[in-house]
């Protein structure tokens, strides 16, 4: 065994026995720390420094009760939780999930995934991720209300617009945000960008709730074009049916794709002639507005069936899985490219097994990682941010070319980073990229 990959050996097994039974965990540092023990094999000051060793420890875990009443006064108790992960370059920053999967090792995979992200944003904030096993779906209003002024009242001790900045994520959305900032404002008499994804009314920011999905679409936009390739005419498979597959599925449209599927947890939908514009429309009703299952589309559409399981068995030439983590495993990313799969972006977080990754990485194909893939909604609530502090409110046509520009500039760093006898390999490029910064301020600060 080579000297990289027995330290590589040694540092897995320390952090699996730290860490024992959390398998997402597992998984997310060990995807890091693949590309990035080659990346440090000649430069001793990290390991005699132990960043990585650091930077797979989370700064503190807050989990806490939160009872809540139900409509027939049921009293009911759920789980909190906020992980801040690290706050090397800026405050902690990341969503909460409500979600009943929620536990500590899906958060600790996704906080530990935001401080790469959010480094590569280029923008000051460090990493965090939150939430709670809630489940709000089949909730009344009211009920997710009492819920989320619950869930606030022992979340404030611990965030701040200085501190530690929450957003949305799966099952955390516009409602929830509303409902969270409301409640904060209450408790602390005070009006500050606590939050990210609040409604235009109170300090939102335009493109926020467009910015993961577009992200993703423009990544691998930058991608094709680098290959002197681009989305006109490609078919375009797309996972999930919530924030960040809706949007994706607009900017698809934009740039001359044509988008065969969405899923939500039940199956998903095939649509041989594409989801328009006006399909979008009724999609956005039904999964945003009446809170459906996607099944409910094939009804509405004749071109539309539905099938259970997830849709990568269908032929498209994009895969974009914008549902959650591990939907894509090493026999569907096999079946992807036997039906001639040229690119997959990932707006969802690790949404792809780690045998999966190993067959697109194998084969070549232009494989973006959700770290960078999907920084697009963390960069906008990083300028959702900015505005707060300043008391101002940027335009959108400014807010979309800083975001596309974001994108460009994160998917030239993962370039830089990555680049390999003539290939790119993204999921090193963004690794790398990622950590150098975080990595270098820890460094600065001696032994924290
Ligand atoms: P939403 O809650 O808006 O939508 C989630 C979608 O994924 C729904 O269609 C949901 O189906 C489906 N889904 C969730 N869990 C599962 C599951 N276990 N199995 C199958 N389908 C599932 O969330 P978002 O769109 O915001 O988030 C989607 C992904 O993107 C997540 O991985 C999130 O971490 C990531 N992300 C989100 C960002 C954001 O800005 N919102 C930013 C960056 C990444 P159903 O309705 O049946 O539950
Ligand atoms: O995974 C993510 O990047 C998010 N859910 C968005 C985080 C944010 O703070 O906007």
């Amino acid at each position: 065994m080579s000297k990289t990959n027995e330290y590589l050996q040694r540092f897995m097994n320390g952090v699996i026995k730290r860490n024992p039974g959390e398998l997402e965990f597992h998984q997310a540092v060990s995807e890091v720390a693949g590309t990035i023990f080659p990346y440090i094999a000649d430069k001793p000051i990290y390991h005699k420094m132990q960043i990585l060793e650091r930077m797979a420890e989370p700064d503190r875990v807050v989990m806490f009760r939160v009872p809540w009443t139900d409509d027939k006064g049921n009293i009911r108790n759920q789980r909190g939780y906020r992980v801040q992960f690290n706050n090397s370059i800026g405050p902690y920053k990341g969503g909460l999930r409500f979600h009943p999967s929620v536990n500590l090792s899906v958060l600790k995979f996704l906080g530990f995934e935001q401080t790469f992200k959010n480094s590569l944003t280029g923008l000051p904030m460090g990493g965090g991720k939150g939430g709670s096993d809630f489940n709000p779906k089949g909730k009344s209003d009211n009920e997710v209300m009492r819920f989320c002024q619950s869930f606030m009242i022992e979340l404030r001790r611990h965030i701040g617009e200085d501190t530690d900045v929450p957003a949305g994520d799966i099952g955390v959305g516009g409602r929830e945000i509303g409902f969270l900032f409301g409640q904060y404002k209450r408790l602390e008499n005070r009006f500050v960008g606590v939050l990210t994804g609040k409604g235009m009314e109170f300090g939102g920011s335009k493109i926020r709730t467009e910015a993961t999905g577009y992200g993703t679409v423009y990544f691998m936009d930058n991608m094709l074009t680098r290959a002197g390739n681009g989305f006109d005419g490609k078919t375009v498979c797309i996972s999930g049916s919530g924030n960040v597959a809706t949007y994706a599925v607009e900017k698809v449209n934009h740039l001359g794709g044509k988008v065969v599927t969405l899923s939500d947890s039940s199956g998903f939908v095939h649509d041989p002639e594409g989801i328009t514009a006006e399909k979008l429309e009724y999609l956005i009703d039904l999964k945003q507005v009446r809170r459906g299952r996607i099944k409910e589309y094939a009804d509405e559409y004749n071109s539309a069936s539905f099938h259970e399981g997830r849709p990568w068995r269908v032929s498209c030439e994009i895969a974009l899985p914008c549902a959650t983590q591990n939907e894509i495993n090493e026999g569907e990313a096999k079946t992807l490219l036997k039906n001639g799969c040229i690119g997959v972006s990932e707006g969802a977080n690790m949404p792809t097994e780690l045998a999966g990754i190993d067959v697109f990485q194998k084969a070549g194909i232009l494989y973006a990682p959700s770290k960078a893939a999907n920084a697009g909604g963390v960069a906008v609530s990083g300028l959702e941010m900015s505005q707060n502090s300043a008391r101002i409110a940027w335009k959108e046509a400014e807010l979309e070319k800083l975001l596309k520009d974001t994108m460009q500039t994160i998917h030239d760093s993962c370039v830089e980073y990555g680049e390999r006898k003539g290939r790119i390999d993204y999921l090193a490029g963004a690794n790398i990229a990622g950590f150098v910064k975080v990595a270098d301020a820890m460094l600065s600060f001696g032994h924290t």
